[in-house]
């Protein structure tokens, strides 16, 4: 056999990258710029940490994981083409990863100014007598609030300061407030101006569930500047329920991306309790039990499963609310699998996404091993990871074969950890523990 390779016609690079931003978080930083062009074709970027290959990517943003906190990074990007020809590297990017110590940097702006704030009942006067609702500080200097909505209708954070505040500089109010229940809050600021009337700032900020966000709050209907009362009024999105919420800061004209870092990390699911794990999926019926244990997901599984009969855990992202976690800013899910069974088992991570739940599974294929499943042997221990787009998922889409990148990332309703035995092999029970869950930037 006679084997010819022929020298690419292709000497000309692509043109350099530009624009290149970067946003640290504590130990990530994501990176977009603008795309290179080439007189054939842009096959991908390198990128590059302080002058050293990061790694690269086929689009134009990119996630650099395992930084170090408190530290700057400079960044620049570089596109190849199909015969390997480099560009010049793009603009220089800096970014500062944040304290690991302390992941919530968000300053309380005009919250520190007052020590008065009270729960208002619907905007009322301070209550003469208790609340259902309570009000503590955050070690931040923010503030948090416990409520029942089922029995007290609107409860507010307020505060009246002792003489009207002025606010004649502002164009707009930011507030950075998080739900962390598991369902949508709505949020009405209001205050009372300098002559005691009610204005409502704008519409109610929807906050969905387990959501930190910045919210910009237009003061154009406010006339009268001065304010006498500052009412940050909460009501559920759906049915009344028992819950908390956390305003963090009151501030005024800050940039859209302040604090961007530090709400993505806060918004970041990085234990395994951020999900309830307790969906019973019927295509797990070799369970002995199952569920969350402090932060350890656990399956206790029979002696009966088989090629047919698979065990499992499965939780949903956002249960009742007919959409799913949008997972589009992280990379990857990582966790440590331990088998404490007497035999080997296989454990595949699945996803189910949108509204037909489609089921995509690793077959437990991880990032480290692109080609056979990883078994856990008896007692073994192992760390791995679950890149999304690495072509180690499976679904009906693949004819179950093991080469697709995971699909409707934006909508993921479910995710499941399957345990199976090797074809043919017998197990006996045991129990998958499963710990350090969390997902990557
Ligand atoms: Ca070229």
């Amino acid at each position: 056999m006679k084997i010819t390779t022929l020298e690419s016609f292709d000497k000309t690079p692509p043109t350099a990258p530009t624009g290149l931003k970067a946003v640290a978080a504590i130990t990530t930083a994501s990176l977009s710029w603008t795309a290179s062009t080439d007189d054939v074709g842009v096959a991908g970027y390198h990128i590059y940490k302080d002058g050293v290959l990061a790694g690269s990517s086929t689009t134009t943003s990119y996630v650099v994981s395992g930084l170090e906190g408190n530290t700057t990074y400079a960044f620049t990007v570089k596109a190849f083409d199909d015969a390997n020809n480099l560009s010049a590297p793009s603009n220089a990017a800096t970014a500062s990863t944040g304290d690991p110590a302390n992941v919530q940097t968000i300053k309380p702006g005009i919250i520190a100014d007052y020590t008065t704030w009270y729960v208002g009942i619907n905007g009322a006067d301070k209550p003469a007598s208790g609340t259902v609702a309570t009000l503590t500080r955050l070690a931040s200097g923010g503030l948090d609030m416990k409520f029942n909505l089922q029995t007290e209708n609107y409860p507010g954070f307020q505060v009246d300061p002792a003489t009207p505040a002025n606010w004649r500089s502002y164009n707009k109010m930011n507030i950075v407030i998080t739900n962390p229940n598991a369902k949508e809050i709505q949020v009405q600021p209001i205050v009372k101006d300098g002559a005691w009337e009610w204005v409502e700032l704008g519409p109610y900020i929807k906050i969905p569930a387990k959501t930190t966000v910045l919210a910009a709050v237009p003061l154009e209907g406010l006339a009268n500047k001065e304010v006498n009362r500052m009412i940050f009024r909460v009501q559920s999105g759906s049915s009344g329920f028992a819950g908390s919420l956390q305003l963090h800061t009151i501030d005024f004209d800050l940039a859209a991306d302040a604090y961007a870092a530090a709400i993505a990390e806060m918004n970041r699911p990085n234990k395994a309790s951020y999900y309830p794990w307790n969906h019973v999926d019927s295509a797990f019926t070799g369970n002995v039990s199952s569920g969350l244990d402090g932060e350890t997901i656990f399956v206790n599984y029979s002696s009966s499963i088989s090629d047919t009969i698979a065990a499992g855990v499965a939780t949903e992202t956002k249960p009742g609310l007919g959409v799913g976690d949008d997972w589009t800013p992280y990379s990857s899910v990582s966790c440590t699998l331990t088998n404490t069974g007497t035999k080997a088992i296989h454990v595949s991570l699945v996803l189910r996404s949108g509204g037909g739940w489609v089921w995509q599974e690793t077959g437990g294929q991880t990032d480290t091993d692109l080609t056979t499943e990883r078994v856990l042997g008896p007692g073994e221990s192992v760390d791995v990871t679950y890149a999304f787009h690495s072509p180690i998922w499976k679904s009906a889409a693949t004819a179950w074969v093991n080469n697709a990148k995971v699909s409707g990332l934006s909508d993921i309703r479910g995710i499941a950890f399957k345990v199976y035995p090797g074809t043919g092999e017998q197990v006996s029970a045991g129990k998958l523990s499963i710990t350090n869950f969390q997902l990557n930037f």
